[in-house]
Parts: C-alpha cells; structure tokens; sequence
C-alpha cells in the first residue's frame, strides 16, 4: 500500500464566492489504482503515427491492401494572422516532423477585407468540419490559431478575433471565446481541441517554439510527473454555502486518483495550510515542478491571491514545465488591451507550458463542476494531449453524469436553481479556452 498525503482539495470556489475549508487527509491507496487503458474515443497521434520504417526482417515484401497504415489524414490545422505566417509555418513543420499532417491558412486565405468574427467563424468551422469528417470518429483533430486576438471588439488587421459569447454570471462583462471555432454543430462542446499561441511578434513566436521543442524533447524522472500543485483562495458565501462546500470536499478528496500526489496551500490565516508570507510558497509551488498547478479562486485579468504580476519573475519552475488551470474570473482574458496572467506566465521560459482559463467572470457551481470534470479526465482518463483533455472536460460538463455529479447539482440548488444549471455549465464551455499548443502531450 501507498500512502499518499492529500491536503487541499482542487474544488469548488468562484468570483464574489469562495471559502474552501481545508482539509487534511491522509488516504491508502493500492498499488493498482492508475487506470491505463484508454477510452476507445482516443487514438494515436503524433509520433505514433509517424509511417513505420518497413525492413525486410518486420515485414513481408508486399502486405495485403487492408493492413497497410491508413493513408495520413488532416489532424493539425494552424490559422495563422497574417504578419506571423513565417512562425506559424515553423510551427506547424515542427509538428509535421512528429507525424502530424498539418495545414496553414492565413487569415486573408479565408476572409478577405476586415476581419469581421462571423466571416472568419465560418470560414474556420467550414475547414474544421471538412478536416473532421475526414480523419474519422475516433482520431482527434487539433486547431491552433496562431496570434494573440486583437481587442475583443476590434476587427481591425488580420488579427484572429476572440467570437463574443454569451455569460449570464453576474457582472460579467463581456464573455469571448475561441471554443466557437471548433464547435460545428453549435451545441458548445468544440468538435475539435482548440488551442491559442497568444504571441505577437516574430520574437514571441521563436521563444514559445522554443519553449515548446523543450518541454516535448526532455522528461525527467521523478515525483514532479506525478504532483498536482493546488493554491486556493478565500473569498466567503458565508458560513452555510462554506459548510456545504466543506461537505461536498470531503467526498471529493476521496475521488481524486490515488496515483497522483497533491500538495498544496489555501490562503485562509486560520488553516493549517496557509503560508505567510503566501506569495512566496505559490511561486514555490510553481518552481518545484508539477504535471498540474491548479488555482481555484478569485481572480482578474492581471492577478489572482497568491499571484499578481510583480511576482511573474520569479516563476522558473523546476524539472518540468505545468500545465497551469485556473479556476477563477478574467485570468484568461486573452481580448484584452493587457496581456491577462495567463498569458504572462505563458510567455515565462520556465513558466506553464499551457494554460486553461476563463476570459470573464466565472460562477461557483459551474467552476466546482468543471474543476471536478477536468481532474477527473485528467487524472483518471489520461488523455494524450492537454487539447483533447480540456476537450473531454467541456463534453463531461455537459453530458458525464456520475453519483458526485448529482450530488453537486442537489447542493448548489440553493445558489442555482435546477433549470439554470444546464445552461450556466453551457456558457462555461465558452469562457474557458487554452492558450497553448492544443496538441501538446501530457507527459504524465
Ligand atoms: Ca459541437
Ligand atoms: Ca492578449
């Protein structure tokens, strides 16, 4: 038996809301507890899709028609602006290089004139549902648009504009989104993993590549593969909705797989996890290397607690770059005149790899849900890639139902009523987007 210590539990916090108890735990796990088979719906990509070296020793001189590799299909389109053409075509030879079959479009190859979302929408999704129906059920397909979004209601340039979309969380201001892009059929939950490298300039463009050939060229071993780093904050619904959280956390922590060791800190004075000063041990839970750093909390485009962007300097983390989600308001407002957090720490030569995060204001319930979702096929899944994970999250915060789902609806009916809650979860899949490489593999 394993024994794994599992403090603070990534679950259930938003804007103008919080208040994690936190909660110590030690739990046994078996030896046996990771999950390695894949679910059916997923399939090789990249490097194991790179055509076999056929030698006369592993191969007969000619094979039948039906056990020849299928032909290589479309599996990795790139909309790049205009102005970062030249990166994008590095980029996507990168990728080609590890067995994808990749294709560039320019946004002037699509719309001509302005940039107007709906003429570029539509002439993305029509590539992406071409390009889906092609490579088939059960291989994932991957877009990348490749450029930072100009504001969120400038369509001036050949930026790729964030599509407006719609938030009824209280004092959102304006919710926009990548995730139209590769939803095709309008129900929300994107056909294909939809990811932004949110650069600007020649520059950004060389470093994030850079970066990216690191992070997939090197692994190193050790526990790092295997911790989750959690940072929560405090905010207060009151003692009541606390009690109910702090409830529906202890079933939770019981949920997380054993395989995986999480370590964290929870910015309550009156927790046995809180540091002070707290700053400090969030960009040491950042340094020390981790599969995941997952904040849940308050937020804004430019902080979060814990976080803001005096201490961005300071994040070189250690052994293994994170995939980086945050659970909060605004940290992924990438349409915004300022580079959002998230951004920040994306740009870091040592900092996340990829980052998951929502571009307005966020609600609890669908935060709590989501969080649940994205660990759950994170952690149990396993996913090849960060793109597909995220991927599956948004189908399983529509459609997974599970008894702790259940549970989670019933508890936050006192917040949302039963019939809001679909609907709430459906704007969720707009608000949060990855900024990143879609494709990037998972590592674990
Ligand atoms: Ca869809
Ligand atoms: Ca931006």
């Amino acid at each position: 038996m394993r024994r794994f210590f599992v403090c603070i539990l990534v679950a259930a916090t938003g804007c103008g809301s919080a208040g994690l108890e936190d909660l110590g735990h030690v739990m046994d796990a078996g030896e046996d507890t990771a999950k390695e088979a894949l679910p059916p719906e997923q399939s090789d990509v990249g490097l194991e899709q790179a055509p076999l070296e056929a030698t006369s020793e592993t191969m007969p001189e000619a094979l039948p028609e039906e056990v020849l590799p299928p032909e290589p299909k479309l599996n990795y389109i790139v909309v790049a602006e205009d102005d970062l053409i030249a990166p994008a075509m590095a980029h996507a030879a990168w990728r080609e290089g590890l067995g994808y079959k990749t294709k560039v479009y320019r946004v002037s190859e699509l719309v001509g004139g302005s940039v107007e979302p709906d003429a570029l929408l539509k002439a993305v999704q029509g590539v992406v549902a071409a390009a889906k129906a092609d490579v088939g059920e059960g291989h994932p397909l991957f877009l990348v648009l490749y450029g930072d979004a100009p504001g969120t209601f400038d369509h001036s340039g050949k930026r790729i504009p964030a599509i407006p979309c719609i938030n009824e969380t209280m004092a959102g201001a304006g919710c926009a989104t990548d995730n139209t892009y590769g939803d095709v059929d309008g129900d929300g939950v994107p056909e294909a993993a939809v990811g932004r490298i949110p650069v600007f300039t020649e520059a950004q463009a060389a470093a994030f590549l850079e970066k990216a050939k690191g992070f997939e060229s090197q692994y190193e071993n050790g526990l790092w593969n295997r911790r989750v780093a959690v940072y929560t904050g405090v905010g207060g619904f009151g003692a009541e909705i606390d009690a109910l959280i702090e409830g529906i956390t202890m079933d939770a922590l019981k949920r997380v797989s054993h395989a995986f060791d999480i370590v964290g800190a929870y910015a309550n004075p009156s927790s046995p996890y809180y540091y002070t000063p707290f700053e400090e041990k969030v960009v040491e839970l950042f340094n020390g290397g981790s599969l995941l750093t997952v904040y849940v909390g308050h937020g804004s485009s430019g902080s979060m607690q814990g976080l803001t962007g005096d201490q961005i300097d300071q994040i070189k983390c250690e052994h293994r770059l994170p995939f980086a989600l945050f659970f909060a308001c605004l940290t992924g407002n990438y349409p915004a005149d300022e580079p959002s957090i998230a951004e920040q720490v994306l740009a870091l030569p040592r900092g996340p790899i990829a980052v998951f995060a929502s571009t307005d204001i966020s609600h609890p319930y669908a935060n709590a849900v989501f969080v649940y979702e994205a660990q759950r096929v994170l952690l149990d899944e396993r996913p090849k890639t960060f793109g597909e994970a995220m991927m599956r999250a948004k189908w399983a915060l529509m459609h997974h139902e599970d008894d702790f789902r259940q549970l989670m609806d019933t508890v936050a009916t006192v917040q949302v009523p039963a019939d809001q809650q679909e609907r709430l979860r459906r704007q969720h899949l707009d608000l949060y987007n990855l900024l990143g490489d879609p494709a990037t593999p998972m590592h674990y």
